[in-house]
C-alpha cells in the first residue's frame, strides 16, 4: 500500500502513471499547491521542501524527488517492466537519461516556471525565463536528434519509466514558445506514453484535458 501525496499537473504526473501501470495499491492524497497545502505543518514533517510528489511506503517510509520515487517504484515491481534491472543491456542509458532529464531539463523548466526560485526582480526574472526558452530549444534537439539515430525511445527499442519522465515535462512546455512536442521524434515518444492506458488514466485523475 502506497500514498502519493500529489497535485494535478505537478512533478507526481510520472510517479502517478507508474503506480497506475504497476496496479499498486495506492491512496490518493491532494495537495494544492496553490493554495499552499504544500506548507502545512503536517506536509512539511513528510517533505520539508514543501515540494509534490512526495510517496509514503511501508507504512512510514517516505521518499521525495519525483526521479528517485520514479526509479524506486520501477524497480520495486520489476514485473512492470518499466526499469532495466543491474545487469540489463540497457542499464546504463537508463541511468543516464533519469539523471539527465532531471537535472538538464527539468531545472530548465524551473527556470521557466519557478524564476523566483532563482533570481529576484522582474526584470531579471523575465531574462531568465527568456534563457531558460532557448536552453529548452537546445535540449530539444539534442534529445530529438538522439531518438532519430537511436530511438524511438530514450534508450531503444523499448518504452522505460525514462520514456514517461520525458513525456511529463514535455508538457510543462506546453505554453513555451517552443513546446517539445513540436520535434518530431519528441513528438512520436510523447504520443507513445499517451497510447498507454496508465498514462491516460493518470491524466483523468489529475483532470488535465491538455495532456500535451
Ligand atoms: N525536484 C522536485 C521538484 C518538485 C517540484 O518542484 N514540485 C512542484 C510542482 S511541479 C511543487 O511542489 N511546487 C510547490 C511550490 O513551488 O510551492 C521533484 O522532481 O520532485
Amino acid at each position: 500500500m502506497y500514498k502519493l501525496y500529489w497535485s494535478a499537473g505537478g512533478a507526481n504526473m510520472v510517479v502517478h502513471a507508474l503506480l497506475r501501470e504497476i496496479g499498486a495499491d495506492v491512496e490518493m492524497i491532494n495537495i494544492d499547491i496553490h493554495k499552499g497545502d504544500q506548507r502545512s505543518a503536517a506536509y512539511l514533517k513528510l517533505n520539508p521542501h514543501a515540494r509534490v510528489p512526495t510517496l509514503v511506503y511501508d507504512g512510514d517510509k517516505v521518499i521525495y524527488e519525483s526521479a528517485a520515487i520514479t526509479q524506486f517504484l520501477a524497480e520495486r515491481h520489476p514485473e512492470s517492466g518499466l526499469a532495466p534491472l543491474p545487469g540489463h543491456p540497457d542499464r546504463g542509458a537508463y541511468l543516464q537519461w533519469m539523471v539527465y532529464l532531471t537535472n538538464t531539463l527539468q531545472e530548465a523548466t524551473m527556470h521557466y516556471w519557478h524564476n523566483d526560485n532563482f533570481i529576484d526582480g522582474a526584470d531579471e526574472q523575465a531574462k531568465l525565463k527568456a534563457h531558460s526558452q532557448q536552453r529548452i530549444a537546445k535540449i530539444a534537439q539534442f534529445l530529438d536528434d538522439h531518438l532519430a539515430a537511436k530511438g524511438p525511445y530514450l534508450c531503444g527499442g523499448k518504452f522505460y519509466a525514462c520514456d514517461y519522465f520525458l513525456a511529463m515535462l514535455a508538457r510543462w512546455t506546453r505554453l513555451m514558445a517552443n513546446p517539445l512536442h513540436q520535434w518530431p521524434h519528441l513528438n512520436k515518444l510523447i504520443r507513445a506514453a499517451l497510447d498507454r492506458p496508465a498514462y491516460r488514466r493518470m491524466l483523468e485523475e489529475e483532470g488535465i484535458d491538455q495532456p500535451v
